[in-house]
């Protein structure tokens, strides 16, 4: 049972008290907060939405055991307000720069739309502050086979660590959910 603990902008308002935590980043609307919400089987764990620009802080959940999660404002959204994006641009750095309990980001990607520039340029960046990561291909149920296909091609020029799951139809979250465990 994991619970909200809190949101934060900046590190001032980290949760503090555990040592180690993993994240989930990715284009606003690829499905991060449903993805928790699957992860933990708790459907109204963390607020998922239609719209894009739904996650605008840095979200921290925590079980019992100290496990934390944290939930990442989504980043590529066109019509977000400037001053706006640039706060969540900001705020994301400074997470990735500074957070010393972070031991492993997921950087979900959806599979209709592939990695996009924004993707890669999330990507490039972990890889220059040496932070590893996982990719989480999302929405499986949406895609054809080929589509996917397409997808795994254009991800493989950029990694091959990467995991194919749906939310929605529960498609691998067990062996996610096995992967996440082997962080902490
Ligand atoms: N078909 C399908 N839809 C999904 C899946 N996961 C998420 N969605 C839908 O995608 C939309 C966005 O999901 P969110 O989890 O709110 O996305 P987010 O990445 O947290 O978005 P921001 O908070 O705006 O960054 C919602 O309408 C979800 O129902 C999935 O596995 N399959
Ligand atoms: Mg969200």
């Amino acid at each position: 049972m994991y619970k909200f603990i809190l949101s934060s902008t900046d590190e001032n308002n980290w949760l503090k008290g555990h040592s180690r935590e993993v994240c989930f980043i990715g284009r606003s609307n690829v499905g991060k907060s449903t993805l928790i919400n699957a992860l933990t089987n708790q459907s109204q764990l963390a607020r998922t939405s239609n719209t894009p620009g739904r996650t605008q802080l840095i979200n921290f959940f925590q079980d019992i055991n100290k496990k934390t999660l944290v939930d990442l404002p989504g980043y590529g959204y066109a019509k977000m307000p400037k001053n706006v994006k640039m706060k969540m641009i900001v705020m994301i750095e400074e997470y990735f720069l500074r957070r010393k309990e972070l031991i492993q980001t997921f950087v979900l990607i959806d599979s209709k739309v592939g990695p996009t520039i924004d993707d890669k340029l999330m990507i490039d960046s972990l890889k220059e502050i040496n932070r590893e990561f996982i990719v989480v291909l999302t929405k499986s149920d949406k895609v054809k086979q080929s589509e996917l296909h397409k997808t795994e091609k254009s991800l493989k020029k950029i990694t091959n660590d990467y995991i194919i799951v749906s939310s929605k139809k529960g498609t691998n979250i067990q062996k996610l959910k096995k992967i996440i465990n082997s962080f902490f």
